[in-house]
């Protein structure tokens, strides 16, 4: 054994790492010991260990691996451990029974330590699978940022990540928001095909690296445009609204973005197929502001709503909203694209400057939402604001500064 040992090693010098035609694995070995399998062999080249454990894997084990299911941070054994659906059985459940190892961890992360040692559990628990295969987590987009520091962003983002053993990122979304109705605009980049296109380069790069390797999160680049802008704006998400209809002949552009994402070493691309903030009292009362119960009693009136939309199940998200009427009479409207309370008050209160612009035009009306293509970006006739618009303060941070 200990010679036998001594080979391997020798095996590893010379060839970097040792090639599966090669092996004389297990020949020397005594019947009562259980040889490693090559696959847990770090020593071995990837596609050997790939090709062994490949052969190893049931059917089942293999259909496990296509999916990659929602989770929450609870008890692995709870009736309650898997998030979409308890009938759907628990985590572990989903682990061992289902033979799954790719997740999207559904809940918020509220205690980095917390999530780190649930990823350990669940990291332990799928070393209870026949064949010990690793988990992925994943996470849906969690933090949003502006245009100049999307590299920073990707970066710090990607260390967060690694701290709580996220490893695959579902995103960056890059699907060209030209068709205002379209219900998942909110975390896209907007209708400029050349702006997105910088964009995922460096989100990609700050998340992989220049090259994929044990630093890198895993960008999951979506929603590959097989859907396309949909018929009558809908969402493939529903069973109804599947069709999709290119009246501005403008498939290529939306391509663009996706070929820039490749160019950038995306491997991964996910193909096409909400959360509400609560605005209350308390959030005043920390800021030494009176609430009061009638509205001729305010000083200020702030309204926070979410884009007026056709409500279907309980999906809300940004897009670009028709609301010329509030334009018309409020004395200011901050557009935000999804900040909690706290940020969105220090910009009201001057402690921080608005910076975003608009990344798609504000229609006039829904007539003119209609008689805009589904597929082509700048499109809206007589906006009432232009893509790009946005206006700023200084800060007394900043006067001070100067
Ligand atoms: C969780 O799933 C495991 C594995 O399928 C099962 O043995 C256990 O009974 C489940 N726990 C609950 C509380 O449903
Ligand atoms: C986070 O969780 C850990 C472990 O439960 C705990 O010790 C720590 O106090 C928590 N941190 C915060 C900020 O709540
Ligand atoms: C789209 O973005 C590019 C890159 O930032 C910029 O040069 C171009 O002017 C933008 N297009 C429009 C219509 O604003
Ligand atoms: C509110 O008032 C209290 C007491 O005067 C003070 O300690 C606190 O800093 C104030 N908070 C803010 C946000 O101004
Ligand atoms: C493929 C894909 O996700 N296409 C979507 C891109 O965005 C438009 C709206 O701008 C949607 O209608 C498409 O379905």
């Amino acid at each position: 054994m200990p010679f036998h040992s001594s080979i391997v090693t020798i095996a590893t010098i010379a060839f970097g790492c040792t090639a599966l035609a090669t092996k004389s694995e297990g020949s020397g070995l005594s019947h009562w010991e259980e040889p490693v399998p090559i696959y847990k062999k770090s020593s071995y080249c990837i596609d050997a260990r790939v090709d062994d454990l490949l052969s190893r894997m049931t059917i089942q084990e293999k259909a496990g691996q296509l999916f990659q299911a929602r989770i929450n941070q609870e008890p692995l054994d709870g009736p309650e451990g898997a998030s979409a659906n308890a009938l759907e059985g628990n985590t572990t459940n989903h682990m061992l029974d289902k033979h799954m190892s790719h997740f999207n961890l559904a809940t918020g992360i509220t205690n980095a330590t917390e999530t780190a040692e649930f990823m350990n559990l669940i990291k332990e628990r799928a070393l209870d699978s026949r064949l010990g295969i690793p988990v992925t987590i994943s996470t849906d987009p969690r933090h949003s940022f502006t245009e100049n520091v999307v590299r920073k962003f990707a970066e710090v983002t990607k260390e967060e990540y690694m701290a709580v053993g996220i490893r695959a990122s579902l995103h960056p979304q890059v699907n060209l928001t030209t068709e205002p109705r379209w219900a998942r605009i909110g975390n896209t980049w907007g209708e400029n095909s050349t702006l997105t296109s910088q964009m995922v380069v460096e989100y990609i790069k700050g998340f992989q690296g220049d090259k994929s390797g044990t630093k890198s999160v895993k960008t999951v680049t979506k929603h590959f445009p097989d859907s396309g802008p949909m018929k009558n704006r809908e969402n493939s998400h529903f069973v109804y609204s599947k069709n999709q209809i290119y009246p501005g002949n403008n498939f290529e552009e939306h391509l663009k973005p996706f070929k820039a994402a490749i160019a950038a070493g995306a491997t991964e691309m996910m193909l096409y197929y909400s959360r509400s903030i609560e605005f209350s009292a308390e959030y005043f009362k920390a800021r030494n502001y009176t609430v009061v119960r009638i509205p001729e009693e305010a000083d200020y009136t702030l309204l926070r709503y979410n884009a007026p939309y056709e409500p279907r199940s309980d999906i809300k998200l940004d897009r670009p909203a028709v609301i010329p009427e509030v334009i018309e009479r409020a004395a200011a409207v901050l557009g935000s694209y999804g900040s909690d309370n706290e940020a969105f008050l220090d910009v009201v209160f001057g402690i921080t400057a608005p910076k975003g612009k608009l990344p798609f035009d504000l229609p006039r009306s829904m007539e003119a939402v209609q008689a805009q293509m589904e597929d082509v970006p700048f499109d809206t006739r007589n906006s009432v604001f232009r893509y790009g618009h946005g206006l700023s303060y200084a800060i007394p941070c900043d006067v001070k500064q100067t």
